[in-house]
């Protein structure tokens, strides 16, 4: 089984931001792994995390000022949902959740993860995280999940958004793009291939996207300024479609961002009372607590 090498834990005590999120924030993109003794990780994963449970995600949510959060199925529990469904159960309504599943999914696992709160499943693109799904397997996944008014999240590395856009556009959902489209932020906010992108969410209103993981793409580390002219044209372009998460425990970065440095970044994206007020809480309420 391949294992990324040397896996990095969060940053356990991060520094409290200056920026005061608005009342009612959403982190709307996070994870919780394990802990292993209760939710064991899956045989099929591409890394093994440290454990990041619920109680610490709960408390970073306070520490940082936000209320609620989303949490996000990630490959390392594959579609064993249960420990993401744990931590929405035990959020009192605080957090809301996006599954991983196959089309062996029962119509009562499905209504088990609606009333918990998940709104959305997965597809990932990502080879080395996933394997290859066909797409009429996913067609199927879709077209079940359209029915309970969930939406798809999409994770994929823009150099393939060429041979997959064809199949974005045709799905029946909402459809929520991860991390930006991963832009390689070498070449600029106007290169044509992150133009591409602009104009995929240009033309498709049902596309939102998450003005997230600037960690990931930074060439310049913190305080991630060559990553804000990405965030900032998204949070213009499309100020009632875009949302903003923590990506905490941050899996398979090369250094563990320090939590508070990543919301201190939100007001370089979003400058304005306004955008905030979309971008943490109008936007993510819209999508996950209607
Ligand atoms: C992320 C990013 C990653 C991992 C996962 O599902 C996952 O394992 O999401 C990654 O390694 O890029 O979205 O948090």
């Amino acid at each position: 089984m391949p294992m990324s090498p040397g896996y990095i834990p969060f940053d356990p005590h991060p520094s409290k931001p200056k920026f005061k999120p608005p009342s009612g924030a959403v982190d709307a993109h996070c994870h919780v792994f394990g802990p292993e003794n209760k939710f064991p990780y899956a045989a099929e994963r591409k890394y093994t995390p440290c454990d990041a449970p619920k109680e610490k995600l709960f408390v970073l949510r306070d520490f940082l000022g936000f209320d609620k959060n989303v949490i996000v199925q990630a490959s390392c529990h594959s579609k064993d949902n249960r420990a993401m469904v744990d931590a929405l159960e035990a959020s009192k309504g605080r957090a809301k959740g996006v599954a991983f599943v196959g089309e062996e999914v029962t119509d009562r696992e499905l209504k088990w993860m609606d009333a918990a709160g998940v709104r959305g499943v997965r597809f990932n693109f990502l080879k080395r995280l996933v394997d290859f799904t066909p797409r009429d397997v996913l067609n199927r996944i879709a077209a079940r999940v359209e029915k309970l008014g969930w939406h798809i999240v999409v994770y994929f590395e823009m150099h393939d958004l060429p041979e997959l856009e064809d199949f974005f556009t045709s799905l029946p959902t909402v459809v929520v793009v991860d991390h930006m489209g991963t832009p390689d932020v070498r070449k600029g906010v106007d290169h044509p291939d992150n133009q591409r992108f602009h104009r995929l969410l240009d033309q498709h209103k049902n596309f939102w996207v998450k003005a997230t993981c600037p960690e990931r793409m930074t060439v310049a580390g913190p305080p991630y300024d060559d990553v804000v002219p990405f965030g900032r044209a998204l949070v213009e372009k499309f100020p009632d479609r875009v949302i903003w998460g923590t990506d905490w425990p941050h899996p398979n970065v090369r250094v563990a961002p320090d939590d508070g440095v990543l919301v201190d970044y939100i007001p370089k994206i979003a400058p304005t009372a306004a955008q905030q007020q979309k971008l943490l809480v109008d936007n993510p309420m819209r999508l996950y607590w209607r």
